[in-house]
């Protein structure tokens, strides 16, 4: 990646633009190129989301499972979003998730994506990595994103709730439309059998089951004693605890606002939605939603 030294540290709001079809800020496209050129190796695990859908979560299970019995250090001082590179994301002149990915010392790597199916760099396709793709229902997604958007400095400015939830059903969010989103992985998950597809519903009614899931996707088999620790490690009370996977670290989020770790429920869009709301959603969503083997539940 070429980085200007000269240029100052940007965390202004960024505007959304048009970006091959979707809306992007240029923190996600900055270094594109870098991005499309990017070797993939065959063991890379490559963690999918659409923002808010439980990434986070998914990402330290997943390092919990491959090096949380190996160094503590990276327990105890490596923040998450370094251990987990976000590819597409460049802070000029800090780095890229590019430049970020390729330092990784560890294998496999767990590299972080919000890129709908058709923008991810297609080595990754040609080197059959694994992918997990974690989807969280529309109406939790939004209200999450929406206090996600209040808080992060860098992202455009959220507007009140009601245009917010407009916004959402139109698409005009950055990384798109969550309909295309999660439409499209499930769509690839069709054609590519080595995407495990998950729903953050289900992590939160049975994380144990779900990590037993993903053990049997990556061909991994913790003692039961590890699994216990992960298991517990990652439940939500832990999780906004620890300091290493909360974001207390980050400069771009005003925990003031809201904090990242917020509240990891279903159902609280109820606490966020008018009936009026949730009508329009409702109808807007049939429309949107075709395919009845993709079915979310917006309550547990
Ligand atoms: S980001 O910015 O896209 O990487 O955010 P992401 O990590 O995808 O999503 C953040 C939301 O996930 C919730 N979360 C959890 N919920 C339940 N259990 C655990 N352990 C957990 N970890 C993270 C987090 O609280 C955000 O959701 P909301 O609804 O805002 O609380």
């Amino acid at each position: 990646m070429s980085v200007d030294p000269d240029k100052k540290l940007d965390l202004r709001r960024a505007e959304l633009f048009d970006f091959h079809g979707v809306p992007m800020t240029h923190f996600f496209t900055d270094t594109w190129e870098d991005v499309q050129n990017f070797q993939a190796r065959p063991d890379d695990i490559l963690i999918a989301t659409y923002t808010k859908a439980g990434t986070t979560w998914i990402s330290y299970i997943l390092d919990l499972l491959y090096f949380g019995q190996t160094s503590s250090e990276r327990q105890t001082s490596t923040p998450i979003y370094e251990r987990v590179p976000f590819l597409e994301k460049t802070i000029l002149p800090v780095g890229s998730g590019v430049d970020q990915a390729n330092n990784l010392p560890t294998s496999p790597r767990l590299i972080k994506t919000h890129l709908p199916v058709q923008l991810v760099p297609k080595s990754f396709w040609e080197q059959n990595c694994r992918v997990v793709y974690v989807a969280r229902n529309a109406k939790d997604n939004v209200v999450s994103y929406f206090h996600f958007d209040r808080m992060t400095m860098t992202q455009p400015e959220p507007g009140d709730w009601s245009s917010y939830l407009q916004r959402f059903m139109k698409g005009k969010m950055v990384f798109g439309s969550w309909y295309d989103h999660v439409n499209g992985w499930w769509k690839k998950k069709q054609a590519y059998s080595n995407l495990h597809y998950m729903f953050y519903e289900d992590m939160v009614e049975d994380t144990g089951r779900e990590i037993d899931k993903l053990c049997s996707f990556l061909g991994l088999s913790p003692s039961v004693e590890e699994k216990k620790q992960i298991t517990d490690g990652v439940q939500f009370d832990n999780m906004k605890k620890n300091d290493m996977v909360n974001y207390s670290t980050s400069t771009a989020m005003n925990f003031k606002i809201s904090p990242f770790m917020r509240k990891g429920k279903v159902g609280d869009w109820k606490n966020h939605f008018t009936v009026a709301q949730n009508e329009e959603f409702d109808e807007d969503y049939k429309k949107k939603m075709k395919d009845p083997s993709l079915q979310f539940r917006t309550v547990i």
